[in-house]
């Protein structure tokens, strides 16, 4: 029998291969199907600018990439959980306490699913959130700065992949674990997995006013593997819903032994009741050892604090808050509709797309119609909370996402396309080949109670033929569709950077204005800042040589240093005192074992430097920012250990 479902799978998987990647022949009808009108409908004039911003995440790139719709014009990777050389984030001194965690210094990570800030359940354009996959970590990014301000790593979890999703009035985002673990970890055999590993789920406050997140509970649940979720919305608002797989608790060859269940589950928690339990003091606080990273914009530094204690919650202390519906086999994606009373759980080897009713749910649970329960939960039954089956055809459905007029896009992965269907009706409208194997799809607001709708953009996982070929490795590939008429119309093709697993759009007049442009220089708490040229100074403190410097179109002050000596430790402290937009300066030293610093106007960023060799060692301006860019240099003298030059600085020969 074991066999026999191996062989299934394997087949399954050439399968895939062939129907995947086997739309090649789209190569005519692909791009000679598109209108001139198709051409329009992207082009952004010289001087003109998009309509709505595109947040991708930048999956094994650790990062998010900043994109404008309909161009698919890329305008910034903001770096989040990757150290970042461009502008020297997790270089310098100011920004490497963000990247701390448990287990040290973790300069990457694998973010998957960016979440925009919400109020009444709309779009609000104040940040967005994005999970760490690999060593769990939520981060927050204000959509001013477009910097990340916060990192807060997330305990007791193991590939927090059910995340960064968030509730209605950012009251909470939610991060699941995809890895049950035991919990706390321990040394134990791996094979005695089942009824002993957990998997938490984590609810994360968020304070209205600075968006600083606090871990509020961590639900404990059985050892399934939590692959993604969604907040209700409207009427289901106060629940949280959770695809399961692996409900077979197996520890190896998962794809065949998570597969053995017909059906797996959808976790649907109503986070409300488990607020008020915890806020009436229940929950049992557990010992922990987490980082808690923020960014201050008024001292443009982070500070790291290790936190100490965890509160966790007992589904079964708190009955009526957690129920299973059950899902066919290994559902990947959930996605909640805008009225917030459909539930879109897909068994992702599937063809045929389940949706679940939240109001039949509500009702089953008022008559009490369970069918068992697993570890003291309890099961509903599929044919109670069925709200209906989209019969469509394609295989392997993957995420579902709304536009404004009742409809839903459903990605299918083995099949390659998105399929259109009407919500309530469950007729297939639609359907148009993605190339090739589309992973998630992003209407802009298509997550909230709002879709804007007017395009979708799909975020394909083998880009193949679709550009020039650069070796082996080739970008990641996205395809923005209109679909503001009855029939998609696919309208371009743009490379993603890393794996956009998801991504958020939003329309542009909502966050441009709102960019920030500079930072004050009378604003700057910085404690080593130098406001004013006078304030540039060199200090020696032991070992340690602190130069607290200012650089302003088109020198530094100071550019002569002399005094340094090999076996020193010297800090550079910059402050740039530009007061206009775009006007950054970058600093390099050669022989720097850091990356550069790229130092906003009003900004102050510092980094260290060792000098290992005896020399006169030159820094310079590393963005090009005048005329006379190429004059911002400077020279440092590295004097011998023993050697008694006294430190001096100077600029222009004062
Ligand atoms: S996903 S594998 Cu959101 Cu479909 Cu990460
Ligand atoms: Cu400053 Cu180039």
């Amino acid at each position: 029998m074991k066999k026999y479902t191996y062989h299934l799978f394997a087949l399954l998987g050439s399968a895939l291969m062939l129907t995947g990647c086997g739309n090649q022949n789209g190569k005519s009808s692909s791009n000679g199907a598109l209108s001139s009108s198709a051409a329009e409908k992207v082009y952004v004039a010289p001087g003109e600018q998009d309509e709505y911003y595109a947040f991708m995440s930048g999956g094994y790139s650790g990062n998010l990439t900043v994109y404008g719709l309909p161009s698919g014009r890329m305008f910034k990777e903001i770096p989040v959980f990757s150290q970042f050389p461009t502008s020297g984030y997790g270089y310098s001194e100011e920004t490497k306490p963000m990247l701390e965690t448990s287990f040290g210094f973790v300069p990457w990570d694998d973010s998957h699913h960016p979440d925009i800030s919400q109020t009444n359940g709309e779009l609000d354009g104040r940040w967005i959130f994005l999970n760490g996959n690999n060593t769990p970590r939520i981060a927050r990014i204000s959509l001013t700065t477009f910097e990340t301000e916060e990192i807060i790593e997330i305990p007791n979890s193991a590939g927090n992949h059910s995340s960064s999703f968030i509730t209605e009035n950012t009251e909470y985002v939610v991060a699941g674990t995809r890895f049950s673990v035991p919990v706390p970890q321990r040394d134990m055999p791996i094979d005695e997995y089942k009824g002993n590993f957990k998997g938490a789920l984590s609810f994360l406050s968020v304070d209205p006013e600075h968006g600083h997140m606090d871990i509020k509970f961590q639900l404990m649940m059985p050892g399934f593997n939590y692959d993604l979720a969604h907040p209700g919305r409207n009427q289901s608002h106060g629940w949280f819903f959770f695809t399961t797989y692996n409900t077979e608790e197996a520890n190896s060859l998962l794809e065949v032994n998570s597969s053995q269940n017909d059906k797996d589950f959808i976790a649907a928690i109503n986070w409300k009741k488990i607020e008020e339990y915890v806020n009436n003091g229940g929950g049992t606080k557990m010992p922990a050892n987490y980082a808690h990273n923020i960014y201050d914009e008024e001292t443009h530094t982070a500070t790291t604090t290790m936190k100490k204690e965890v509160l966790t919650v007992d589904p079964s202390d708190v009955p009526g808050a957690v129920y299973f519906l059950p899902t066919p086999k290994s559902p990947h994606g959930v996605d909640v509709d805008p009225t917030g009373e459909y539930i879109i759980g897909n068994g992702k080897l599937s063809a045929d797309l389940s949706v679940h009713s939240f109001s039949k749910m509500i009702a089953a649970i008022e008559a009490e119609k369970f069918d068992g329960e697993a570890y003291g939960i309890p099961i509903l039954k599929f044919e109670d909370v069925l709200g209906g089956t989209v019969k469509s055809g394609g295989l392997g459905p993957l995420h579902t996402e709304f536009d404004n007029n009742g409809n839903a896009y459903t990605t299918y992965f083995i099949s390659s396309e998105v399929v259109k269907w009407k919500v309530g009706t469950w007729e297939v409208l639609d359907r148009k080949p993605t190339y090739y194997s589309v992973g998630h799809l992003m209407i802009p607001g298509g997550n909230s109670r709002k879709p804007y709708g007017k395009y979708a953009v799909v975020m394909n996982k083998i880009t193949k033929d679709r550009y020039l070929p650069t070796g082996p490795e080739l970008e990641h590939s996205a395809q923005i569709y209109d679909i503001s008429g009855d029939k998609m119309e696919l309208l371009y093709d743009f490379p993603t950077h890393g794996e956009p697993h998801y991504a958020a759009g939003i329309p542009a007049d909502m966050l441009a204005s709102n960019s920030k442009k500079i930072y004050r220089l009378d604003e700057n708490k910085h404690p080593d800042a130098v406001i004013t040229p006078d304030q540039a100074r060199v200090e020696r403190k032991g070992n340690e040589v602190h130069i607290y410097m200012s650089m302003i179109r088109s020198h530094f002050t100071p550019d002569n240093i002399e005094g340094v000596k090999v076996g020193d430790k010297v800090y550079f402290h910059i402050t740039n005192h530009e007061q206009d937009f775009d006007v950054p300066h970058g600093f390099a030293m050669m022989g720097q074992n850091t990356s550069e610093l790229l130092i906003m106007p009003g900004q102050t960023k510092s980094s260290v430097w060792e000098p290992k060799k005896v020399g006169v060692w030159p820094f310079y301006c590393t963005d090009f920012c005048s005329a006379l860019h190429q004059e911002m240099q400077g020279y440092i003298r590295v004097s011998p250990a023993d050697s008694n030059i006294d430190l001096s600085w100077s600029l222009g020969g004062d």
